[in-house]
């Protein structure tokens, strides 16, 4: 029997009721309802989201409601948050959930309650947070520290590198931070260059230990250190691992006092929660990390019990089904207008389409509908000067999140109003375009008329609109509400997994890649000419070999 959600009644019903609004434009929405706006949002957790530019109706969320009951949302829901191993294919629970856990109640894996063992990592990571930014914890030669620099990739890297960022207005004055992740010598070899060894600390960021990547690029951090502070004693005081891997951080030449550990439950993408986010407690301060991860419980709790129509994660998951399901809009973009987000949709690109792109269901079975969105996006004012054309007059359907604060991190004369005018001179120009008669107003009122109004200017004018956009908005960037906005997407992601009958939390395609990569290296170094793998690959690779210095 084939238990596929798009073989259920709840799909159907949609599919036909999908038909029926294709045509339907918002404008058409907007007229029939003088107080959409009222009835589509909602506001929870310091976050109101607006979704009634949308190409739907209430019967539509009664619809996906239905869906979403067939799926089980609501019995899946409940086992991600009590521990259950729903990452089947690792044999793992997926407990973010508990890392950010702050009203502390016991949440078990195997019977044994995490929380002690998270407490006790989160207070290690107070301690030396709180050494390093107060200066007591000094390098080889007796100096504080100024510069962190982080080593990792994936899911090690995306979160604590977007965190720091969005939150630089909340950084120690005395610290800056680098992130090193690209294994091609340029990344780490251009912030050496920058460092000074004395007050420089490195943060080896990796779950497993034996990433190619991480592991190269730590070899050679180290390596310059003591080439440049002349003895291997120094590494001690430069150099700390976060992994679940004791031993192999031991091998590495790590201490293991100077190791924070995180466990296989922990999703690398999902990590930043965990002593991943080290590097961020050092350049905020824990007290802030702390309030990142209340600003998730906070977003936890809501998605954990308010009913689905008042649900954030809930409405944005089911929301991101209708398009990519029965309108089959292939991407989504991610705007945000707040400068602070600038590496958010690089982050988001992970967590969807890592945690989405999937072609089988739970049960092995291959899925007949398109799965992830292919996530895209970048700050929205300076998107509007480059792709934002698409959006207006191309011809894909590009559902699109606008992220907008209300206040700037810096308040600079001017500079919000125009920032918060753009964003919703945006939104509406793109839900309602122009019609043809509304051109023709405006470029009579420029004095253009008669062939050259008809034929030359008229149709390069006009704009469709109808395309559907989501406003998140929220007072301020602080520590609280990013953490709630990051639960947010990751809660939705969750919901969207759910309706498809997907495991969001294995990534086997990266595992290739690493596997794949690891078979070559011997290839390249070895002095013969290569010929395995297929012609393209050996070909290539003997390409390389032959013009390499
Ligand atoms: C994340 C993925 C992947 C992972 C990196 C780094 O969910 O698994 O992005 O984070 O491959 O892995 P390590 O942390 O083990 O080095």
């Amino acid at each position: 029997m084939n238990n596929l959600i798009s073989h259920s009644a709840a799909w159907a019903t949609l599919k036909t009721h999908q038909q029926n609004l294709a045509q339907v434009h918002l404008r058409d929405l907007f007229a029939a309802d003088s107080q959409r706006f009222e009835h589509f949002s909602v506001e929870a957790c310091g976050v109101l989201l607006d979704y009634s530019k949308n190409r739907l109706t209430s019967e539509t969320l009664t619809l996906l409601k239905q869906l979403a009951t067939q799926a089980q949302l609501a019995d899946w829901r409940n086992r991600l948050f009590q521990g259950d191993k729903i990452n089947h294919t690792e044999q793992r629970a997926a407990l973010h959930i508990a890392l950010r856990n702050r009203s502390n109640h016991p949440i078990k894996v195997d019977g044994f309650d995490v929380m002690p063992e998270i407490n006790a990592v989160l207070a290690k990571m107070r301690q030396f947070s709180d050494s390093v930014r107060d200066g007591t914890w000094r390098g080889y030669t007796g100096k504080p520290i100024e510069s962190i620099v982080n080593i990792g990739i994936g899911g090690s890297d995306l979160g604590p590198a977007m965190v720091t960022k969005a939150l630089k207005a909340y950084h120690h004055t005395r610290l800056r931070d680098y992130f090193v992740s690209n294994v091609d010598g340029t990344h780490l070899g251009e912030i050496l260059a920058e460092l000074d060894p004395e007050t420089t600390l490195f943060i080896v960021a990796s779950k497993t230990f034996t990433t190619q990547e991480t592991l190269l690029n730590a070899k050679s951090a180290r390596q310059w250190l003591i080439n440049q502070l002349g003895d291997e004693k120094a590494v001690a005081k430069h150099f700390v691992a976060i992994s679940t891997a004791t031993q192999e951080v031991t091998e590495f030449g790590i201490d293991s006092a100077n190791m924070f550990e995180f466990w296989d439950w922990v999703g690398g993408r999902y990590s930043l929660w965990s002593a991943i986010g080290l590097p961020i407690a050092v350049m905020i301060g824990m007290d802030n990390f702390e309030a990142l991860l209340a600003g998730a419980h906070e977003l936890d709790k809501h998605f954990e019990t308010a009913p689905f129509e008042q649900n954030l994660p809930v409405l944005m998951g089911l929301i991101g089904v209708w398009y990519s399901s029965f309108f089959r809009a292939p991407s989504h973009a991610v705007l945000p207008y707040d400068y602070a987000l600038a590496l958010f949709p690089a982050y988001l690109q992970q967590l969807v389409m890592e945690s989405l792109g999937k072609h089988v269901t739970r049960e092995g079975n291959s899925v007949d509908y398109p799965t992830s969105d292919i996530l895209w996006g970048a700050p929205g004012n300076n998107g509007q000067h480059a792709f934002y054309q698409l959006l207006h007059q191309g011809t894909h359907l590009v559902p699109a999140d606008f992220l907008i604060a209300i206040e700037s991190q810096y308040d600079l004369p001017g500079h919000q109003d125009a920032v918060l005018s753009n964003a919703l001179a945006q939104t509406y120009a793109l839900m309602m375009g122009r019609t043809t008669e509304e051109t023709k107003q405006a470029l009579f009122s420029k004095g253009i008329s008669g062939d050259e109004l008809l034929t030359q200017q008229l149709p390069h004018r006009v704009f469709e609109g109808n395309q559907p956009t989501n406003t998140l908005m929220y007072q301020k960037l602080t520590p609280k509400i990013l953490g709630t906005l990051i639960a947010l997407y990751e809660q939705k992601v969750f919901v969207q997994s759910v309706c498809w009958g997907i495991n969001p939390f294995d990534q086997w395609g990266v595992e290739l890649g690493k596997q794949v990569a690891s078979t070559l290296l011997p290839a390249l170094k070895a002095d013969n000419v290569y010929d395995g793998h297929d012609s393209s690959t050996a070909g290539l690779l003997n390409y390389i070999k032959t013009y390499r210095s």
